[in-house]
């Protein structure tokens, strides 16, 4: 007969448990909460749909369109810099949890303080993650959606920070775009992505840069570029367009919304996540258990050889271990000095580079607002200036991605 998933759970829940004590018995803290957290995923049924991609693809911008409100902040430049996770809630609530296990809830206007690299420039308030709790369906059933920070900007600690959320994952949404098209760190941050989640989305965003024919060309090269990473395997990419889809559902445009592409990548995510979730669930939490009693019987097996091992030979090897370790920490430190001196370099260059953009850019800037300002003379004082902000926004967003 075959077992139940209720059944399979159970035993995994078992076996996990099992491992955890081992772990305990161990004294091995690190290996003993991965396996407490697979076993509190596993009863409390979550899992975490994380949006990944390079920066500013547009990841906080699908999660605004999945959800249907302008929720968390989104920008031109890298923006979002800590993990955020929304979950379902009876009513909208923003907690803020810090590095030292203290967390604290704020107004939910209050979240581009802690979550943005604008405002909290490296980390400085040492915040781990976000939790929001969210009344929206899409929430349903314990599904958690997860913003993380792009990876490969010039903010190393923002592409560390999505890294170190991979093993966390469950499933994914891959963000590209059609510009840039796909790059080859981003080929090897798929390959990265792969070995970690069983499942993901591919969505082509900000379409709406290009005509039908060079839509239908940009997907036919990122769905190839995507192929040559991972190889051919059914390999689906949505076209898309976060921000159109977005401003659809605030506008409740359907006609505008069917163009986004949005309602297609719903559909098939809402079939998985009732669907296909629970084999996932099972899968990555059984993953999780192999790994860990994997390296605790490594551990075992190093502990049996040094108690079978003599005495001088164990000295010997920790004498040589030691050695080693310190050739690797000078080198460490060597390759810190290089890295630092070229990344000053490089920050240089960018900075050079800004300069000339706004020299450039300002008085053409100004011209342009004084024509704005003219051809809207009729409006009130207040409207002029919302206009004018608006109008500076999208022409410093349009000039800048150009
Ligand atoms: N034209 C167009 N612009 C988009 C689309 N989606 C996002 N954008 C714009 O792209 C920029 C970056 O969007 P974000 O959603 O902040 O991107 P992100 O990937 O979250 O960026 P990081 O948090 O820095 O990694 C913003 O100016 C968005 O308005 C889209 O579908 N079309
Ligand atoms: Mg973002």
């Amino acid at each position: 007969m075959l077992a139940t998933y209720a059944d399979m759970r159970q035993r995994a829940l078992d076996e996990l448990r099992i491992a955890a004590s081992l772990a305990r018995e161990m004294t091995n803290t690190g290996i003993e909460r991965r396996l407490a957290e697979a076993i509190e995923r596993l009863e409390s049924n979550r899992f975490y749909l994380v949006v990944l991609g390079h920066f500013k693809r547009g990841k906080t911008t699908l999660i605004n369109a999945l959800l249907g409100e302008k929720l968390l902040p989104t920008a031109v430049v890298p923006l979002t810099s800590i993990i955020t996770m929304i979950r379902y809630g009876p009513e909208i609530r923003a907690n803020v949890f810090f590095s030292n296990k203290k967390n604290r809830e704020i107004p939910v206007d209050e979240l581009p303080l802690f979550i943005t690299e604008l405002e909290n420039p490296n980390n400085v308030k040492n915040v781990e993650y976000v939790e929001i709790a969210l009344p929206s369906s899409c929430l349903a059933d314990g599904v958690v959606l997860v913003d993380t920070p792009g990876v490969g900007s010039l903010y190393r600690h923002n592409t560390e920070v999505a890294y170190n959320f991979l093993p966390s994952a469950d499933a994914a949404i891959f963000v590209l775009t059609v510009d840039p098209p796909l790059s080859e760190a981003e080929g090897e941050y798929l390959k990265e992505i792969r070995e970690y989640v069983p499942k993901i989305f591919f969505t082509l965003n900000k379409v709406d840069y290009l005509n039908d024919k060079d839509r239908e060309k940009a997907l036919a090269f990122s769905q190839e570029a995507v192929e040559v990473s991972l190889g051919k395997n059914g390999i689906e990419l949505y076209p898309l367009s976060a921000k159109l889809a977005l401003e659809a559902k605030l506008t409740g445009n359907l006609e505008a919304l069917g163009r986004s592409g949005l309602p297609q990548l719903e559909r098939d995510l809402s079939e998985f996540l009732t669907a296909g979730r629970g084999k996932i669930a099972l899968t990555t939490a059984v993953r999780r258990g192999k790994q860990a009693t994997s390296e605790l019987k490594g551990l075992l097996e190093l502990e049996r050889k040094a108690v079978e091992m003599p005495v001088k030979e164990l000295q010997d090897k920790i004498a040589a271990f030691e050695e080693q370790l310190t050739r690797i920490l000078d080198e460490k430190a060597d390759a810190l000095y290089i890295l630092q001196g070229e990344m000053g370099r490089v920050i240089k260059i960018v900075e050079e580079d800004l300069e000339v953009f706004k020299a450039s850019q300002i008085p053409l800037l100004r011209e342009k607002i004084s024509a704005f300002a003219k051809d809207k003379r009729d409006l009130s004082a207040k409207a002029l200036a919302k206009g004018i902000e608006t109008f500076v926004v999208e022409t410093l967003t349009y000039t800048f991605n150009a």
